[in-house]
């Protein structure tokens, strides 16, 4: 290999690290949270669970935007999503990598697990505030994954859990499909997310490359979700402006309710971050 070759090798090996690895602008309309009492609802009587009972692997995933200051106060809860697979604010000290406080949350991504024994399992990491921010929960062959923006984290394999409970072994309330918190507290003092949420999905397959090393892998997040014959509720918030209902684009009827003024909007609120270069190359993408 001439060494000029190698220094262009190495100068494209840098490029890659200092380029952002990704933007997003989202697609349609969103669904708007105002962090006060906002949220939507799939009523548990109705709908009961999304994931069928001993379903063994899943993927839930949603790109949203939280606008909130601060990290919960210990003790209180900040739900974004939440059934089977459950997206809050966590403690930060939790964390696995440290928090900014000025710009970043700290998230915990979780899924209720059944089989020899029953428990959650989950993880805390880092994300932005004011900006787009993809998460998926992923879980399959026993073990749970935890995908976050261009980073995913592989958790130890534990056999001994190794479906989707099929039984959510808590207070009724927390057995409704949430988005954005509940309408009562249960357990937990709670908050409500605030923010912008652009699409969610659930699927009965792990989608994805996924790492085999344990800990921290790159990762290269979807940007729009599309429904196939694995999709289980996807929801894009693309209704009209003002809407409180939200349609489940996979068929399956997950119609979600919005309560206390969650709404979708047309005209987005919040605009992709005005660095040039990301800005591009979100134009490109919705091309
Ligand atoms: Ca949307
Ligand atoms: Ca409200």
């Amino acid at each position: 290999m001439s060494n000029k070759f190698k220094l262009l090798l190495s100068c494209i090996f840098m490029l890659n690290i200092v380029l952002p690895v990704f933007s997003f602008s989202p697609s349609g309309g969103v669904l708007v949270l105002d962090g006060e009492d906002d949220y939507a609802i799939l009523p548990f009587g109705k709908y009961g669970y999304i994931i069928p009972r001993d379903t063994d692997a899943f993927t839930v995933e949603f790109w949203f935007y939280p606008t909130s200051d601060n990290q919960p106060e210990a003790g209180k809860s900040n739900i974004i999503l939440s059934q089977q697979v459950r997206f809050a604010l966590g403690t930060k000290n939790r964390c696995i990598d440290p928090v900014n406080e000025t710009d970043e949350l700290c998230i915990f991504g979780a899924a209720y697990l059944e089989g020899a024994a029953n428990g959650i399992s989950g993880v805390h990491v880092v994300i932005k505030k004011n900006e787009w921010n993809y998460m998926a929960v992923i879980f399959t062959d026993s073990t749970l994954y935890l995908a976050y923006n261009d980073k995913i984290y592989k958790k130890r394999k534990f056999t001994p859990m190794n479906v989707v409970a099929g039984e959510l072994r808590l207070p009724e309330g927390f057995k409704n499909f949430c988005v954005g918190g509940y309408a009562e507290d249960f357990l937990i003092p709670k908050l409500y997310f605030q923010g912008e949420i652009d699409t969610i999905r659930v699927s009965n397959i792990a989608r994805y490359d996924l790492p085999i090393e344990k800990g921290i892998s790159a990762f290269e997040p979807p940007h729009r979700f599309s429904s196939d014959a694995n999709t289980l509720a996807l929801w894009n918030f693309d209704e009209h402006e003002g809407s409180e209902t939200f349609e489940d684009a996979s068929g399956n009827g997950y119609t979600l309710t919005g309560m206390n003024g969650a709404t979708t909007s047309g005209t987005l609120a919040v605009q992709p971050t005005s660095n040039s270069l990301s800005t591009t190359w979100a134009k490109i993408k919705s091309e």
